[in-house]
């Protein structure tokens, strides 16, 4: 057995390779399951590691100046390369983007430097791309990455696209064929996992979704409602935005029901989200709610009741299902802070679930020196992956996370910058959908304080729309 055999044979004994059946979280199940992350307890295995991807680099002669590992299972890979080598390293926060502009890139940048991408396993190739992206944003420029392992789904071929070179250690086929040689696996296991990973390549169009990682913002929405792991609702919202070439969402803050009324009848057929606050209202009644159901209808948009849940299960669900307004009966989407935690989505569910409901968690706001960015951010992130069978999306200032079934709903737009003098603040639709990657705009004051509403919601139709085609170019289906 040579090096790399060891290698194998090494990664299949601590489990940083599997087999069995796997569920991702499309729910498709896989035969083989990669978590390098374990390797972090073996030190020689990591020393041994470190040496082969730096080897690997050399012998394919690439020059490099800097060196940056994926995180967070290639940062201590890079590390120990930098600190044998003495090559200076740079470190890509993975925090989400959020209002505000933070630091993304740990270490000295200098701008022209060439810098080398340390991966443990590429799948899609798609957290190669980000991390390139960020880097090449601060000047950078990135041309090669090295890998453990390809898993020769697309990834190499992907990248290649975007201007920068695969080199891998290993392959799928020489780990199957070593560790089936070292009588760790038997025939029939290397024929399913070659089939799943021949089924489920990045390149195939009905292709795993949790493996193969598209940045949604080249998919239609058309695509992403299509998706097998896309919400209902959320797949509902994303066809009538496509339909009806529309991603604006009305907020509708008005205090008195006629007017509610009239915005619904006038400015229906612009918009996919009409918004309520229903407690500003001075006159709802039930009635109300369900002539506002009735043009929901006849308009097709979606009712969403900005209610803001923060409570705990128990107290969320009477607020959501009973009280004066009813919520549950008329709102298809509502929305909740994950500050209670995981029991809020609990309370909901019980109520809205059987409704076939959806809601979006609140993981950034608008609003000046608000509390919800980076950890928390991430934080509700994960929380809204754990509870994808109610959550189906996020209030955000843009994309946050790349699963393609999530909605990013953005409030704070204005075709004219600037805010209020109670904190709002605000970026205009095409920096929101364009810039920030996000699939709808909320617009309030933006409309309402216009001159005429319809002539107003049209032009932010437009430029929101605009901006989801540019985004586009490639893959947007011209009608
Ligand atoms: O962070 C947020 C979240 C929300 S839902 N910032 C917001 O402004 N909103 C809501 O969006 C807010 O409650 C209001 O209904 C709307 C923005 O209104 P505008 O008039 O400032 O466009």
């Amino acid at each position: 057995m040579d090096e790399i055999d060891h290698l194998i044979v090494k990664l299949y004994e601590i489990q940083a390779v599997k087999f069995g059946s796997f569920k991702l979280k499309s729910g498709i199940n896989s035969p083989i399951y990669f978590d390098l992350r374990v390797i972090v307890s073996h030190p020689s295995l990591m020393n041994k590691v470190s040496n082969l991807l730096f080897l690997h680099a050399k012998r394919a002669g690439l020059k490099f100046n800097t060196v940056c590992g994926v995180p967070y299972t290639a940062l201590p890979l890079a590390t120990i390369i930098c600190s044998e080598h003495e090559l200076p390293m740079l470190i890509r926060r993975k925090e989400m983007k959020d209002y505000g502009t933070k630091k993304l890139v740990e270490g000295t940048v200098r701008p022209g430097d060439l810098c080398l991408i340390i991966e443990d396993v590429v799948t899609s190739g798609g957290s190669v791309l980000e991390t390139a992206e960020v880097l090449q944003k601060e000047g950078l420029m990135v041309t090669d990455a090295v890998v453990l392992m390809d898993r020769g789904q697309g990834g190499a071929k992907r990248l290649e696209k975007e201007g920068i070179t695969l080199h891998s250690v290993l392959t799928l086929s020489k780990l199957l064929e070593v560790l089936h040689k070292a009588g760790r696996i038997d025939s029939d296991t290397v024929v399913s996992v070659r089939q799943f990973i021949k089924e489920n390549s990045f390149e195939t169009p009905d292709c795993d979704p949790s493996i193969n990682r598209k940045p949604h913002e080249k998919l239609t929405y058309k695509a992403r409602a299509e998706r097998p792991d896309t919400h209902p609702l959320a797949a509902r919202l994303l066809r009538l935005m496509e339909n009806k070439k529309s991603n604006l969402c009305l907020s509708a803050d008005v205090t008195r029901a006629e007017e509610l009324l009239r915005l619904a009848e006038e400015l229906g057929p612009l918009i996919c989200v009409l918004k309520t606050h229903v407690d500003i209202l001075e006159d709802f009644s039930q009635k109300v709610a369900q002539t506002l159901k009735d043009l929901s209808e006849k308009h097709d948009f979606l009712i969403f009741e900005d209610r803001k849940f923060a409570d705990i299960g128990n107290t969320v669900k009477h607020q959501y299902g009973g009280g004066q307004y009813r919520i549950s009966s008329w709102s298809h989407i509502i929305n909740a802070h994950a500050v209670p935690g995981p029991g809020v989505i609990k309370g909901l569910r019980a109520v809205g679930q059987p409704l076939e409901r959806g809601c979006l968690l609140i993981a950034q706001m608008s609003s000046q020196g608000s509390l919800a960015t980076g950890s928390y951010t991430e934080a509700v992130v994960k929380m809204a992956e754990e509870n994808s069978d109610f959550v189906f999306g996020f209030i955000c200032g843009g994309k946050i996370s790349s699963e393609p079934g999530f909605v990013h709903m953005t409030p704070g737009v204005h075709l004219h910058s600037g805010g209020d003098d109670l904190g709002q603040q605000y970026c205009s639709p095409s920096d929101v959908i364009g810039g920030k990657e996000s699939d709808v705009i909320i617009v309030g004051r933006g409309i309402l304080a216009a001159p005429d509403k319809v002539v107003a919601a049209e032009e932010y139709r437009k430029a929101g729309w605009e901006a989801y085609q540019k985004r586009i170019p490639r893959d947007y289906e011209k009608p």
